[in-house]
């Protein structure tokens, strides 16, 4: 795609100035952010709405006659309106919000796993799983006597699609896998994933923590059962996610947690559950989360998201080729099919030195094993050093990162 395209509708300089934190120094440098996938910063227009919020609407949801609660039950539910809208999900039953993607993980594998498995059965996820992928469904295993079974990966990072089919049997029960992964920035073929479990009646469970900031999701055109993120890789705070789910399914699953909002009527006998999407919503929810998550999600729709996958592609091909470039550096993931994210070691230099280098030149990377220790194994390497980008970074901000690892390989090396 050529830049003027991207320009037009995409300015890059009036979204940097959205995000106060990038103005700031960090070790006495201008901040260079490429560790976005981690966490990303926040824009103004999230910053005001929670601001907005805490001033002029504060009050428990659901519950109050009052005009102050409407308001902010009004302004919850706008939130989760517009994750609706923001993943195309049918109706806002279908949204629940949570605290991100590992406690969206954690509801399905807990709710799924109690109703669903069994002795014998088997949960199918892939080498590639954030450990919030892995865990959680390691205890519904251990608690139903369920198996857990790998897809592996080839030496670029991507599934091997063949090994999937093979472990799809009658024992499957459910498949829970990563859209794009942290580590790698593989981009998973997700729609051949779950045709194929769908061939056989069997649900999916895609983590979209890292592909919401990056591509448009759209839940009704890949037909996929579940769907969870975290609010704050997309522009908004910490604390609050989403899981979507198809209806019939949320309405299935038992609670996951009891307590006040998710009930209909309780005595000491016997405890009906609320209606969706609030049967899985107990206690007092994320308000002022719910209200910035909104807002950060219609930035994000605002900027557009193909825009947005455009200005990082380039971003992400300009530092390959350039770190390709520098002598004994290796990227692992090579996938054909990739997003914003490089993971990368210098032979004969240790990820943690590189990233210590970086960081006094006001860099802020990642470095160790992201939270995928199962897949470092895989490679056979202790971590990398790994640098990811949003929407807000910009070409200066790779030529920081190339100049701060050439540096790096002279000093270590
Ligand atoms: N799944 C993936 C693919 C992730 O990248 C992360 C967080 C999670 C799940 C968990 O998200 P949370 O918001 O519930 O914590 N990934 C990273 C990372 O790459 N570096 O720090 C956190």
């Amino acid at each position: 795609m050529s830049n003027s395209i991207i320009t037009s509708a995409f300015d890059i300089d009036t979204i940097r100035a959205d995000f106060p934190l990038l103005g700031e120094q960090m070790r006495g440098k201008p901040i260079v952010f490429l560790d976005s996938a981690a966490s990303s910063q926040k824009p103004q227009q999230v910053l005001d709405a929670l601001d907005y919020y805490y001033k002029h609407q504060n009050a428990n949801v659901h519950r109050g006659v009052y005009e102050l609660s409407q308001q902010a039950t009004d302004a919850y539910e706008q939130g989760r309106e517009s994750a609706r809208r923001f993943l195309n999900a049918a109706s806002t039953e279908e949204i629940i919000l949570v605290k991100g993607t590992t406690d969206g993980i954690n509801l399905v594998a807990s709710s799924f796993g109690r109703k669903y498995l069994r002795e014998g059965d088997e949960v199918v996820i892939s080498a590639m799983e954030h450990h919030s992928n892995i865990v959680p469904w390691q205890l519904a295993c251990e608690q139903s006597g369920a198996t857990l079974k790998v897809i592996p990966v080839n030496d670029k990072g991507e599934l091997l699609m063949d090994e999937y089919e093979k472990l799809l049997t009658d024992r499957t029960k459910i498949v829970a896998l990563v859209h794009v992964s942290n580590a790698l920035g593989t981009i998973n073929p997700v729609e051949e994933v779950i045709a194929k479990a769908h061939e056989r009646g069997i649900p999916v469970l895609l983590d979209g923590a890292q592909a919401t900031p990056h591509m448009k999701v759209d839940v009704q055109a890949l037909d996929v059962d579940f769907y969870t993120f975290s609010g704050h890789k997309v522009f908004g705070p910490t604390g609050i996610g989403i899981l979507y789910g198809k209806k019939k399914w949320l309405e299935d699953l038992p609670p996951y947690q009891g307590g006040g909002e998710m009930i209909a009527t309780v005595t000491f006998e016997k405890t009906t559950y609320n209606e969706l999407p609030h049967k899985f919503e107990a206690g007092t929810p994320d308000i002022s989360g719910a209200v910035g998550l909104g807002v950060a999600l219609d930035y994000i729709e605002k900027i557009g998201q193909d825009n947005i996958a455009a200005h990082e592609n380039a971003l992400l091909q300009s530092a390959t080729e350039q770190l390709l470039a520098i002598d004994g550096l290796r990227i692992i993931g090579t996938a054909d099919n990739k997003a914003s994210v490089i993971s990368f070691l210098i032979d004969g230099a240790h990820p943690y030195d590189v990233g210590t280098i970086l960081d006094k030149l006001g860099i802020a990377v990642r470095t160790g094993h992201h939270c995928t220790q199962p897949l470092m194994d895989r490679f056979g390497i202790p971590g990398t050093v790994r640098a990811s980008f949003a929407a807000y970074n910009n070409e200066d901000d790779v030529e920081q990162l190339i100049a701060g690892v050439q540096r790096a390989a002279r000093m270590l090396l």
